[in-house]
């Protein structure tokens, strides 16, 4: 009929300290794109576990101001179900610099709500290994609410 269900994915992102102020709206972005919230934690992340999360920059220039940034005051870590959940998120996220994302990809997250490259509002993972490795990282084991299977409505 007009419901299909699909494989879901999971995905691991992230909504950056700048930008807590103004979750609700980045959250009814999110809802309207089709994502599942499957977990959810205001946090503070330590500067240590900030340094394990993005250890793949290590050495990179930008990584001690990335690491303090991220552990300098509360985020939103999520974890969003949807089909494609890793690839649907990063193409919702939009391009790295917000600035770039405003010329090329206007109606995503960075594009909308984000500043700078430092200030670019949210994470996401750029694989399923990443996105299992984050979460685990973030949620340790609290529960899960969803099964994985995703009922999608369609208008067919
Ligand atoms: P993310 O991991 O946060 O989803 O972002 P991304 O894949 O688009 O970017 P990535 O290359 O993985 O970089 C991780 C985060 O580091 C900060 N960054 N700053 N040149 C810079 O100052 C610079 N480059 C990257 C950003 O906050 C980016 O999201
Ligand atoms: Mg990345």
């Amino acid at each position: 009929r007009n419901e299909l269900t699909r494989k879901s994915e999971r995905t691991y992102a992230m909504l950056k300290p700048e930008v807590i102020p103004k979750m609700g709206k980045i959250l009814s972005f999110i809802e309207g794109k089709g994502f599942k919230f499957n977990r959810m934690m205001l946090t503070k992340i330590s500067a240590t576990r900030a340094a394990e999360f993005y250890k793949e920059h290590l050495g990179r220039p930008f990584y001690e101001k990335l690491v303090n940034y991220i552990s300098s005051g509360p985020v939103l870590a999520m974890e969003l179900l949807a089909p494609s959940a890793v690839r649907y998120w990063r193409i919702n996220l939009g391009p790295t610099d917000p600035v770039v994302a405003r010329s090329d990809a206007p109606n995503t997250v960075r594009g909308l709500f984000g500043t700078d490259t430092t200030y670019n509002a949210a994470h996401g993972s750029d694989s399923p290994e990443a996105a299992a490795r984050e979460l685990n990282l973030i949620f340790n084991n609290l529960s899960s609410h969803y099964e994985s299977s995703y009922t999608i409505k369609t208008l067919c």
